[in-house]
């Protein structure tokens, strides 16, 4: 039986009326570099949202990671399964082993032939997916990227982690003051296709035109490709081609682990600074050995909490993704919907010897 026929109402619409005011800011969109090029409009435009619409149970949503073999997604995962024990929906986690751009498009077409309700997708490519997209949009699969978005025509909302541009600001700020405002920097990213760090690595460089940067030169690009290895070698090569590097920044928290697992058992460590963004559990013995002095992300359990949320909001017709609708996220409270169909999760943290074993995660 199709699970779309089996869906009940899970809660009362004043509860969730009750709590739409005074949150709105958790929402809000400072840019969306996903959709450049993009012209098409998202699956749910035209139909209009019902805010006093009920939650209705037993929605099927799909998680479908980058990868599957990545701690990151795992926690990502962990908080979807929460949210739909809360919903009473079904919660199904699926993906391929590779963060290659078209490595998902399989895994959507049997989606597509089990009539998922939801695929919640941190997408490997803003655009390779989309075709897949798109015929589930078709079969009346609601489509929610987080984490790495697709071209904004291709799914109704999308959960960003913090805004673009603060990640790439936070990025920049963080590593000038570790390295004194003056130096050689490199960044080590994960796939070359990837629509999460690409964006973020955009907002650096123009952050690094800005005078108080002006010490600094970003010296090369690389990509680990969110593998564990190619990106160990990949920081090692970095530290051999630029002999005056001060800085490996990896914005993936497969590269910055890696990364610090080369400094920590080289002679570089104490005199290249690593950083980026990384898991608080991933990172922690290179903050206590003295390899990493700090680094940043958010709670990648709220990313999946919330996109399953917004999922069974798509589904109950409480939400299309137009901006300016509101709905709420169980413990996380209220969410405004921003332009093109952007959800913003809140601000990243700075995690340092200070505060890193208050984090499990
Ligand atoms: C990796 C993935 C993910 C990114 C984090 C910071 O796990 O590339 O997309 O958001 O790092």
């Amino acid at each position: 039986m199709s699970p779309r026929r089996s869906r009940r109402l899970v809660a009362p619409a004043a509860a969730i009326l009750a709590l739409t005011v005074g949150l709105a800011a958790c929402g809000g969109t400072s840019r969306d570099d996903a959709s450049s090029g993009s012209g098409g409009e998202q699956p749910g435009a035209g139909a209009s949202a019902n805010p006093n619409a009920e939650l209705q149970e037993g929605v099927s949503v799909a998680f479908l990671p980058k990868q599957l073999n990545n701690p990151y997604f795992d926690v990502v995962a962990g908080g979807g399964e929460e949210a739909l024990e809360e919903l009473q929906g079904e919660y199904k986690l699926v993906g391929p082993t590779e963060a290659t751009a078209s490595s998902q498009v399989s895994f959507i077409n049997t989606l597509i032939q089990q009539q998922q309700d939801v695929i919640a997708i941190s997408a490997n490519d803003p655009n390779a997916v989309c075709p897949a997209l798109n015929d589930a949009a078709e079969a009346g699969t609601k489509i929610v990227t987080f984490d790495s978005d697709t071209a904004k025509e291709c799914r109704d909302v999308f959960i960003n982690q913090a805004t673009t541009q603060g990640i790439g600001e936070t990025l920049v700020k963080m590593t000038s003051d570790l390295i004194g405002g003056q130096g050689e920097i490199a960044i080590l990213s994960a796939t070359p296709n990837a629509t999460n760090q690409n964006a973020w690595i955009e907002v650096m460089q123009e952050e690094l035109k800005k005078p108080e940067y002006a010490g600094i030169t970003l010296v090369d690009i690389v990509y680990g490709n969110d593998d564990d290895q190619t990106s160990f070698q990949q920081a090692q090569g970095l530290l051999q081609s630029h002999p005056n590097l001060k800085a490996i920044v990896s914005p993936t928290t497969v590269g910055i682990s890696a990364t610090a697992r080369y400094v920590s058992g080289s002679s570089y460590k104490g005199n290249v600074v690593v950083t980026g963004l990384g898991t608080p559990n991933q990172m922690r013995e290179y903050v206590k050995d003295g390899t990493v002095e700090a680094f940043a992300l958010w709670n990648p359990a709220d990313i999946g909490y919330l996109a399953a949320y917004a999922g069974v909001a798509l589904v109950s017709g409480q939400i299309t993704g137009a901006e300016g609708e509101t709905f709420t996220a169980g413990k996380l409270g209220e969410y405004t919907i921003g332009a093109d169909g952007e959800i913003v999760l809140g601000p990243p943290t700075i995690f340092n010897a200070e505060n890193i074993d208050d984090f499990d995660f």
